[in-house]
């Protein structure tokens, strides 16, 4: 067994407790058994410390490139529906825009619509596997989407769970993923970690943003 103090995650002394948390999932399509994996350990996670299923939202975009404008739209689309129900809550005109069909989205084809509750969202989770191929496009792509992640957790304050696997090899990629076939077992998923990561992170927000330590 691995010496997690030396390299690897400690886990927190502490709990957080996720019953009061809103946290959106978006994952890229490419790799996708492997995204599939890492998708349910993030949900598993972010259950089992308490957030709700119907605060838990997931959407899909193609490959990891798109992950960060997806991220922060999704962003973007709680804060507005938060703001836009607080005006409805005090009689405004918000729900007239709704009559605008300029205004109304068109759902993805095949999807379901989700009516977003009030909140926004306390912390975003993107998921996506990268495995390097024989060009240059692989690290672009993990260059510019890191970057991306970090500038929308720190222009929006909201956190973003970087949940990007960068392998060199599939097998690197299943062993990240709990899906491992070779002699070093299925390995651990760190779909878990990264949803652990988003109830804690989203915690320490609420609460550091509330002026409490
Ligand atoms: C094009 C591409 C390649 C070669 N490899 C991956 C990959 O390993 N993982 C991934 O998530 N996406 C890959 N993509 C797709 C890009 O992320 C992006 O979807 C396309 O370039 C379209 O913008």
């Amino acid at each position: 067994m691995p010496d997690a103090t030396i390299k690897g995650l400690v886990p927190s002394e502490v709990q957080y407790d996720g019953s009061n948390l809103r946290v959106a999932i978006v994952h890229a399509r490419w790799n996708k058994s492997i995204i599939d994996s890492l998708v349910a350990g993030a949900v598993g996670k972010l259950k089992e410390r308490g957030v709700k299923e119907s605060n838990i939202i997931v959407q899909s975009v193609p490959g990891s490139f798109e992950l960060p404008l997806a991220c922060s739209k999704v962003i973007s689309a709680s804060q507005a529906q938060a703001s836009s129900t607080a005006t409805d809550l005090l009689g405004g005109a918000a729900s007239l825009l709704s009559l605008d069909p300029m205004r109304t989205a068109s759902p993805a084809p095949g999807s379901t619509v989700v009516n977003m509750p009030s909140k926004p969202f306390d912390a975003v989770i993107a998921i996506g596997v990268l495995i390097k191929g024989s060009t240059m496009h692989f690290e672009y792509i993990c260059d510019a989407v890191s970057h991306a992640l970090m500038r929308l957790q720190m222009d929006s304050g909201v956190p973003v769970i970087f949940g990007v696997l960068t392998a060199l090899t599939d097998d690197q990629a299943l062993e990240r993923a709990g899906l491992g076939r070779g002699e070093n077992g299925a390995g651990h998923n760190h779909g878990e970690d990264w949803g652990l990561a988003a109830v804690e992170m989203g915690s320490h927000v609420q609460r550091w943003g509330a002026g409490k330590f």
